[in-house]
């Protein structure tokens, strides 16, 4: 993931080009000239890590400097987010100053969306907010992951449970009832789940009603890893002002394992049976996003 990332990137390959020109120049250079040459080169990879796979602990990002109608490309998202894995062109684009990210219709999972991870500074205590806007006409259809999130150790999903204490991770649904009500909920992986699948806790935003297409929701999510085998971890939902899911967790008995390693951006239709599909592409916009690493 990382390798393509980086070979998509032409200011990489002007600094590979760099690398290469330089130790062409090395080889053919006395040796009293290489201390001098050596200062660039250093530079070189410097500037390569920095600005190709910035590892960050926080981020900010409005997407207020981007024109209108832009495509929003791999190397935008490396910029803004450091390493991102995974990131699709043809799916992201700038819509006063928001990201818009399209679901493609009659598709599935990584098929029809975006599963970005972009690796943060590993962490035991990170918060996040960002705002989440699903288009006027969207369709519903039965729910998907959404937003951006969090993953410990392996980072568990996609039904893997964190069963063996080795990962997990903090994600939002939206889901929509046979009866017909829609609602975000938890979507968590870990040690203790119940179930082959992420568990919602019973928790859903609104507790009762449906959230609505055009309205912007406002996310807020707190983790703390867990030490050892112990249940002192930590997890928090907060969706406009109201605090969905607020407890304690073991994420991990692994102790290697423990760390919050990646923020996901999970934004897909899925589900893996076909009713989870649409026949429209939809498209969920985002704003705002701040990743703040506490410790
Ligand atoms: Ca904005
Ligand atoms: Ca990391």
């Amino acid at each position: 993931m990382k390798t393509s990332v980086i070979l998509n990137t032409p200011a990489c390959l002007l600094v590979l080009l760099g690398v290469m020109a330089v130790s062409c120049t090395k080889d053919a250079t006395p040796d009293s000239l290489l201390k001098a040459d050596q200062p660039a080169a250093s530079d070189v990879a410097a500037a390569a890590d920095v600005s190709i796979s910035a590892i960050n602990s926080n981020l900010s990002v409005n997407w207020d400097n981007y024109a209108h109608g832009v495509t929003y490309t791999s190397s935008n998202a490396a910029t803004d987010f450091g390493n991102i894995s995974s990131w699709v062109n043809n799916r992201a684009m700038i819509s006063n100053g928001n990201l818009r990210i399209t679901l493609l219709k009659n598709a599935l999972s990584g098929a029809g969306g975006v599963i970005g991870n972009i690796d943060v500074s590993d962490g035991s205590a990170y918060e996040m907010d960002y705002d989440i806007r699903f288009h006027s006409q969207f369709d519903w259809s039965r729910g998907g992951k959404v937003g951006f999130g969090f993953s410990v150790g392996d980072g568990n999903t996609g039904g893997d449970p964190g069963w063996d204490g080795n990962g997990g991770s903090l994600r939002l649904m939206w889901y929509q009832t046979d009866a017909g009500r829609v609602f975000f909920q938890p979507y968590i992986y870990y040690k203790d789940q119940p179930g082959q699948y992420g568990d919602t806790f019973g928790k859903s935003y609104p507790s009762s009603g449906s959230i609505t297409r055009g309205t912007t929701y406002h996310v807020h999510m707190y983790i703390k890893s867990n030490t050892g085998s112990n249940t002192d971890g930590h997890v928090q939902i907060v969706i406009n002002g109201t605090v969905v899911l607020d407890r304690a967790i073991r994420w991990t008995t692994n102790d290697s394992k423990r760390l919050i390693r990646n923020v996901t951006f999970h934004t897909f239709r899925g589900g893996s049976q076909s009713y989870w599909q649409s026949t429209t592409d939809g498209y969920i916009y985002y704003d705002n996003l701040v990743v703040h690493k506490i410790q």
